[in-house]
């Protein structure tokens, strides 16, 4: 089942002083729409733009260097391919040295640091933490909430990692935030997001993906690009055989030509861009700007 909206701590209130790291697992094709921060985590962010294979990777290079305008330490990542862990892995053992440090000044001889996944659900958390610890130990999947419990599991002798269930907090924001997500497959389908998540799609396409998109339709040089989400539904209906006649059809298409934007089929795309995204997470640094209590 999906999960819905809480405003239940992923992680107990009262063990945030213990946590070293909140890694924060953001989408990299929409890391406006799937931002959250805690604020008991403060200082204690690392930023991971995950699916960097599926993302524009000049757009995500952008994002980076707007979450490190913002103070955060980000690195881009993509759990399948393995692309970035190592430098997760390097800043894990950077700050443990750190910890280390400190622990030795007090007389003490050892650390442990805590990193704490975090992130929208299915945005990648669980299989980000087993591709780290190297065997699959932490259950994932393609529904979201598959995450229910909390597992602290050791990564090396001195690094402990906590996956979380996702976080859904404010309904304003995740409303606005919806069409994202249902694009991305972090929710499930809902027939009346269907217009304004095409919509979505369709105002997102630059030249190149459209090339692809004709191309992999098989749309005629004749036709125009759809003016509307029903036009651009009806070029996937045509390409199925079938005409939008009925509700259920509609329906078919809108999810074939989501599942063909996942599958990349129209190339690597993101949907947000750091100039004109709308970050809603209240807790987000911003360049400049007075620290807030
Ligand atoms: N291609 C790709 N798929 C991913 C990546 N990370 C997660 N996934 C897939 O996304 C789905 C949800 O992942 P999961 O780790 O269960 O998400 P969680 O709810 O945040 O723990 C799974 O089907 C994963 O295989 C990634 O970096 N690249
Ligand atoms: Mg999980």
């Amino acid at each position: 089942m999906a999960q819905q909206a809480s405003r239940k701590p992923v992680f107990p209130p009262e063990i945030a002083p213990y946590i070293d790291v909140g890694a924060y697992l953001v989408d990299s094709r929409a890391a406006a729409a799937t931002l959250y921060l805690d604020p008991l985590l403060k200082g204690k962010e690392l930023i991971l733009l995950t699916r960097s294979k599926q993302s524009d990777g000049q757009v995500t290079r952008r994002w980076k260097a707007f979450f490190e305008d913002c103070g955060y330490h980000t690195i881009a990542i993509d759990s399948i391919s393995g692309d970035g862990l190592e430098e997760v892995l390097d800043y894990l053992a950077k700050l443990l040295q750190r910890k280390l440090k400190v622990a030795k000044k007090l007389g003490i001889n050892n650390a442990t640091l805590r990193v704490v996944a975090l992130g929208v659900p299915n945005v990648g958390k669980s299989t980000f933490l087993n591709r780290l610890i190297g065997q699959k130990r932490l259950k994932t999947g393609d529904i979201p909430g598959i995450t229910r419990g909390r597992q602290w599991v050791r990564l090396f002798d001195d690094v402990e990692v906590l996956d979380t269930a996702g976080v859904l907090r404010d309904p304003e924001q995740i409303n606005r935030r919806k069409p994202y997500w249902m694009l991305l497959n972090l929710m499930p389908y809902d027939f009346k997001l269907r217009e304004e998540t095409v919509d979505l799609l369709r105002n997102t396409l630059n030249k190149q993906a459209w090339l692809k998109l004709r191309r992999y339709y098989k749309m005629p040089d004749e036709i125009p690009a759809p003016q509307d989400w029903f036009e651009m539904l009806e070029i996937v209906g045509r390409y199925g055989g079938y005409t939008l006649k009925n509700d259920d059809l509609v329906d078919k298409a809108a999810r074939r030509l989501m599942k063909d934007f996942r599958m990349g089929r129209f190339g690597r795309i993101s949907l947000e861009v750091p100039e004109t995204a709308v970050i809603t997470s209240p807790f987000l640094k911003r360049p400049g700007a007075e620290e807030q209590e």
